[in-house]
């Protein structure tokens, strides 16, 4: 696993060039999901799939950007799902932005998750990896990954990141939302899932929605790539991940590109996301 994570680690730095220093504009192309692509959204995912292909530990990888998987070593024991560029289309306007990895063993069922890593290119580069704990790194001047901390949810937090359209959000929902403000949340949504988590997990708890809507009735957010690694993230950290009903990693898509409602927080959050959603 440790090659993985030096793969990424070598990603992430030349990733961050890109965004420091590259074109923010459209290319002609879409991904899978319909999107237009950024430029820097292909090269993000190029420059990873280079970083995989001399890891003789990754069986396949599956990207945001691409239709299939792409096989890379027959005799590797792991998948590796990810999202090269998560909130891309907030570059332009310089808000931070992630890079999401799920690292797989046999399916990209959420059970199936052996560790996780993401990315937060913020004022500062952060790389966080999620095994048995979670674990934060920072890149300093010499390109390296410093060890910070662990990462521990509160039983309860402060912050509340609603997403979606909330016009498409159901009567409980926003009755939830609602509630929760009124209980004195703070509201923290920049529209990037990798800060917006990452904000969570280092104020020590939370809840970040985004539901199921009139418009996305089975979310917005990718299983593969976005929802599992988070929620064996929150997990890890003390808190939990719900679809509103079920455990996220229990569920397994049936396509690469599957999305669900999902829910991260602390568990006073999570249990009170239930009792509604439940
Ligand atoms: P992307 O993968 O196309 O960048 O979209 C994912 C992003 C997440 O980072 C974020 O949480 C969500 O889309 C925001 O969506 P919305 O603006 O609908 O709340
Ligand atoms: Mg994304």
């Amino acid at each position: 696993m440790t090659e993985i994570f030096e793969a990424i680690k070598r990603s992430a730095i030349r990733i961050k060039e890109a965004i420091e220093y590259d074109d923010t504009g459209y290319s002609d192309h879409h991904n899978a999901t319909g999107d237009t692509q950024l430029k820097l959204d292909i090269k993000s995912d190029l420059i990873i799939e280079e970083e995989f292909q001399s890891v003789l530990s990754v069986k396949e990888i599956v990207s945001e950007e691409k239709e299939e998987a792409t096989p890379l070593h027959v005799n590797g024991k792991y998948l590796v799902g990810y999202d090269p560029l998560d909130g891309s289309s907030l570059i332009d306007v310089n808000l931070s932005v992630g890079s999401i990895f799920g690292i797989y063993e046999g399916d990209y069922a959420g059970s199936s998750l052996k560790a996780s890593v993401y990315v937060v290119y913020g004022p500062r580069v952060e790389l966080v990896i999620a095994t048995d704990k979670v674990y934060m790194y920072r890149l300093n001047k010499q390109n390296e990954f410093i060890f910070q901390k662990e990462i521990h949810l509160g039983e309860k937090g402060k912050l509340n990141a609603p997403g979606a359209t909330q016009k498409g959000w159901s009567k409980e929902h926003k009755a939830l939302v609602d509630a929760i403000f009124q209980d004195g949340y703070r509201l923290r949504y920049s529209g990037g899932m990798v800060p917006d988590l990452h904000q969570i997990l280092l104020k020590g708890g939370g809840l970040f929605s985004y539901p199921s809507t009139s418009d996305v009735p089975k979310g917005k957010l990718r299983m593969i790539f976005e929802v599992f690694p988070f929620a064996f993230v929150f997990e890890k950290a003390g808190g939990m991940a719900i679809d509103g009903k079920n455990r996220l990693l229990d569920l397994a898509p049936m396509h690469p590109h599957d999305t669900t409602p999902c829910f991260f927080g602390s568990n006073e959050e999570i249990k009170r996301v239930l009792s509604i959603h439940g």
